[in-house]
């Protein structure tokens, strides 16, 4: 991600704490270790307690007076506000300062744009950037003119980011149409793998919790897993065979973040939902880290906003290997947890074991007669089902099984 050919920008990040302050600190060295990801050097935390951030700068005047003599005794190139500013906050507070204002979801989008690997990452990711831009530029609100190059202004990919407004809403209408088209072609996809009826259970967690990691070590997918924030951005899918033989379709994909920009939710939403469609919901956490719980909560909330409500879901601790806080390991939002480390392949049988339990649960009880005829799903119930009992009768074959949901539905209505 670190562009050699620029210099690394030395950047002082400021946040507001409203009750809270233990809270805001950590909320500030998160955004510290996204301005380390995306290449930034961070020369200093700076807070100001608020109840409110000031509706027009952000900060109170006599801060920002103070910070803009930090900005010149440190020879700053910018600061990171650890909110999303309005675009008449961050007009004023770079008219006041002086210097390029960067906010959090600025920095968010600068990562993603680095990271879009796919076609449709590219679109989704561009989309957000010109939706932030867009508000951004109406009237004479030009302050991203004073970003210069550097963070806030690189596109996905090679391309330059569009400044010009007429220019920016022609290419949205083009990148929307172009997203509904991979989209489509993405339900589509969904849709076969439904029918197929192998189950798919979707990795979701914090970003950097151990996702990727999970997925290599269970299935040798070979995906990046590095210590950066959102080294994964496109999702991946890869089978994995449990104890009893049976199979399922394991999907990681983008990791959440506290204040996640909303644009990147829109514009991303079409991945995100690979949960919505899940039979089963994976959720990695770093047990290891000081953050656990309120990250935990981070995404609960965010499969709430994307409608992931019906699925069980396993809390996988994970990084157990590490010592681990003195945060207790429960939680009474899972309907089971286990503990692990995906690094160092401990407890993965027993991880596995869940997962073909938590899937067993699921399945529905039939005791159905099959026509002759239907050799077909007689199959797919003993594939994909446990079969109790099994009789050749006058009408046809006598099946008692537990089966997935989706093959219970099929053969509903022969018997
Ligand atoms: N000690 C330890 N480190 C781990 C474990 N699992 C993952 N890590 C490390 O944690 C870091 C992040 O791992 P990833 O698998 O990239 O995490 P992710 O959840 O996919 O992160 P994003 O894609 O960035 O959202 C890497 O440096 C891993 O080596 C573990 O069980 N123990
Ligand atoms: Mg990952």
């Amino acid at each position: 991600m670190i562009d050699t050919k620029e210099k690394q920008e030395k950047l002082i990040l400021v946040g507001i704490a409203q009750e809270d302050v233990d809270e805001a600190i950590a909320s500030l060295e998160e955004l510290e270790e996204l301005a380390d990801t995306a290449g930034a050097f961070t020369l200093e935390l700076f807070l100001q307690s608020r109840e409110q951030p000031h509706p027009g700068t952000y900060l109170g005047s006599g801060r920002i007076k103070e910070l803009k003599e930090r900005i010149e005794a440190l020879d700053a190139d910018g600061i990171v506000c650890d909110d999303e500013l309005t675009p008449a906050q961050m007009r004023n507070l770079s008219d006041l300062l002086e210097t390029k204002v960067l906010d959090r979801s600025l920095l968010i989008l600068d990562i993603f744009a680095g990271r879009a690997a796919t076609h449709e990452g590219r679109i989704q990711v561009e989309l957000a950037q010109l939706r932030y831009r867009a508000t951004r530029l109406t009237g004479r609100g030009v302050s991203l003119s004073r970003l210069g190059g550097g963070i806030g202004t690189r596109g996905p990919g090679e391309s330059k980011l569009e400044t010009d407004r007429r220019a920016i809403h022609r290419r949205i209408g083009v990148l929307k149409a172009e997203l509904e088209e991979v989209v489509r072609h993405r339900e589509q996809q969904r849709e076969k793998r439904r029918f197929g009826t192998v189950p798919v259970a979707a990795i979701v967690g914090y970003t950097n919790a151990g996702k990727s990691t999970l997925l290599n070590t269970l299935t040798g997918a070979g995906i990046l897993a590095e210590d950066k924030l959102f080294a994964t951005l496109d999702p991946t899918t890869r089978m994995l065979a449990l104890p009893g033989g049976e199979e399922i379709l394991l999907t990681d994909t983008v990791g959440f973040i506290r204040k996640l920009p909303h644009h990147l939710i829109e514009a991303f939403k079409s991945t995100l939902e690979e949960a919505k469609y899940a039979d089963l919901i994976l959720h990695v956490v770093d047990a290891s880290g000081p953050r656990m719980k309120s990250q935990m909560e981070t995404v609960y909330q965010t499969l709430r906003d994307l409608g992931v409500e019906d699925q069980p879901i396993i809390t996988v601790f994970n990084k157990c290997d590490r010592p681990l806080g003195d945060a207790m390991l429960y939680d009474s939002q899972a309907d089971e947890t286990v503990r692990i480390s995906a690094l160092k392949k401990e407890g993965l049988e027993d991880l596995k074991a869940l997962i073909s339990r938590v899937l067993q649960d699921q399945k529905v009880y039939i005791d159905r007669i099959l026509p002759y005829a239907d050799a077909a799903a007689a199959a797919r119930i003993r594939r994909y089902g446990s079969v109790l009992e099994e009789s050749y009768e006058e009408n046809g074959i006598h099946i008692r099984a537990y089966v997935p949901k989706a093959i219970a539905g099929e053969s509903e209505g022969k018997n």
